[in-house]
């Protein structure tokens, strides 16, 4: 079943270059309405955790330590058509092939460090959503 929510995160690098308020004022601008949020940190365990899919990718073990260096936001989105239209909003991995007016194209620093996190699918949205927040924390 189709849903109309989605999960985010603002990277490492997008706090630590003090892009917070910058990019939540796009996602909004955009048309999401905020259905959860929180500033927190992932361990070194969650980062593991969350991109297990990446397991056997040779940037796995860089992506975990870079997701669990630092600060990072976490959001549960909601707007007609969620995944789909925040993968557009966000743009392409690697912010060198993103288009103009994406959040990667503007505050994006490479393939790696490309500021925000956008969910691939409904499933993994909601997987997603469930891993970073507790019912009582989703508006
Ligand atoms: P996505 O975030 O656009 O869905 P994925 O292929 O799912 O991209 O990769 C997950 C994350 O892993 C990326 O957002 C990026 O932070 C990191 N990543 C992907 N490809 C590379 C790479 O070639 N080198 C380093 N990090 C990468
Ligand atoms: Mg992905």
């Amino acid at each position: 079943m189709a849903t109309n929510r989605t999960f985010t995160m603002l990277k490492p690098d997008a706090i630590e270059n003090g892009y917070m308020g910058k990019i939540i004022d796009m996602i909004i601008g955009a048309g999401f309405d905020i259905k959860a949020l929180k500033y927190t940190k992932l361990s070194v365990e969650q980062a593991k955790e969350f991109y297990a899919v990446h397991a056997e990718r040779p940037f796995y073990g860089e992506l975990v330590e870079y997701m669990s260096s630092g600060p990072i936001v976490a959001a549960i989105l909601e707007k007609d058509n969620a995944v789909e239209d925040f993968r557009k909003l966000i743009g392409a991995t690697d912010p060198a092939e993103a288009a103009e007016g994406t959040i990667r194209k503007a505050f994006a620093e490479n393939k790696g460090r490309n500021a925000v996190h956008g969910s691939d699918s409904d499933e993994n949205a909601e997987i997603e959503g469930k891993f970073h927040f507790a019912a009582n924390e989703v508006f």
